[in-house]
């Protein structure tokens, strides 16, 4: 009898040179296109796999595994997963990874971009000058707040944070965090960072930059109420998730010269963007590329194939997935 080998559905278009590994010990189902799957249709591909390998695209929970009686792992290529419900998840015995590490400094540099362009106009001047309007050189066109020797404060300090204090050094810049947790004394003196209480991160802050995983309990943590403790001198640049911020609340403060810029990579609806942002010149908006180095969305993917066969018995790390997401909370 033929042997029947399982079977792992990849919800995207990811490298296929990289995805070819999967073939090597599963069967595959691929897709060929950008796809937004519904959830009825990520229920049928889930139902007769044993793995998946998923993006932010995929909001996977107890709907969605309720028919999937053979799935045993879903790798999520980002370090973030809040497309997952893994209390679900964990429930129903899958194990979940995603890919942490190999990002960290491709974000960290595309964090201190966007910041940079906000605060100096950059995207703004370029579509000025493109649409026609610089006519003469003037001294006070597009006068926009220095990095150097400012005050960045980074609200969520894991290793992205991190990383993005260490470029600050370079930059002479005063660096505030604040974050569930203080972190070692080593750290703070290694990303020469000082905790502080969300308030007065908010209020010292000349550049605000949050880098804070997502959940339900952070939902709108920038609200009006936020930003009206910011100075209206100050930038925002978000590269985490779009529901951390009150994106009315923050077209508001924008519109009305309470806060100078922000720099968006991330967006509550994406791939929709709130029109009223749209229309502001005072805002960088990117579509969730800080991650999007050649280099690093290929070791993201090639990471998460590795989950994905160690997570499902194969390979030299079989039954131990290099980064686990719910490995404590399964032994349990
Ligand atoms: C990814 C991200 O591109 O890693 C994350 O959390 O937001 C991005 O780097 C995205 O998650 C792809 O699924």
């Amino acid at each position: 009898m033929a042997e029947v080998r399982p079977r792992v559905w990849v919800s995207q278009p990811l490298f296929a040179d990289i995805v070819e590994r999967l073939r090597e010990h599963f069967d595959v189902i691929d897709t060929a296109q950008v796809t937004q799957h519904g959830a009825a249709a990520i229920a049928v591909a889930l139902a007769g796999s044993d793995g998946a390998l998923v993006t932010l695209n995929d909001p996977i929970g107890a709907a969605e595994v309720a028919g999937a009686g053979r799935l045993r792992a879903i790798a999520n290529v980002g370090v973030g997963y809040n497309n997952l419900d893994v209390p679900a998840l964990t429930r129903a015995r899958i194990v979940v990874t995603n890919t942490p590490d190999v990002l960290t400094e491709t974000t960290a540099d595309f964090g201190f971009a966007l910041m940079m362009a906000a605060a100096r106009r950059i995207t703004e001047g370029e579509r000025w000058l493109r649409e026609g309007q610089w006519r003469q050189w003037s001294f006070e066109t597009l006068l926009g707040g220095d990095l150097h020797g400012s005050t960045l404060a980074i609200l969520g300090m894991g290793r992205i944070g991190q990383g993005i204090a260490r470029r600050a050094a370079g930059f002479d810049m005063r660096v505030l965090y604040h974050n569930r947790s203080r972190l070692p004394d080593d750290v703070e003196r290694d990303c020469r960072a000082q905790y502080v209480d969300f308030d007065t991160l908010l209020a010292q802050a000349d550049h605000l930059l949050l880098v804070l995983p997502y959940s339900s309990q952070v939902h709108h943590l920038v609200d009006a109420a936020a930003l009206a403790k910011m100075k209206p001198t100050a930038t925002l640049t978000n590269i985490a998730r779009g529901g951390l911020v009150d994106e009315a609340a923050l077209a508001d403060a924008l519109s009305a010269g309470r806060l100078a810029a922000a720099g968006l990579d991330v967006f509550e609806g994406e791939p929709a963007v709130n029109p009223r942002l749209l229309a502001l010149r005072n805002v960088v908006l990117t579509p969730h590329i800080a991650s999007a180095s050649l280099a690093t969305r290929r070791a993201m993917v090639s990471l998460a194939v590795d989950n994905l066969i160690a997570a499902l018995g194969f390979g030299p790390d079989a039954g131990r997935p290099p980064t686990p997401v719910n490995a404590d909370q399964l032994k349990r």
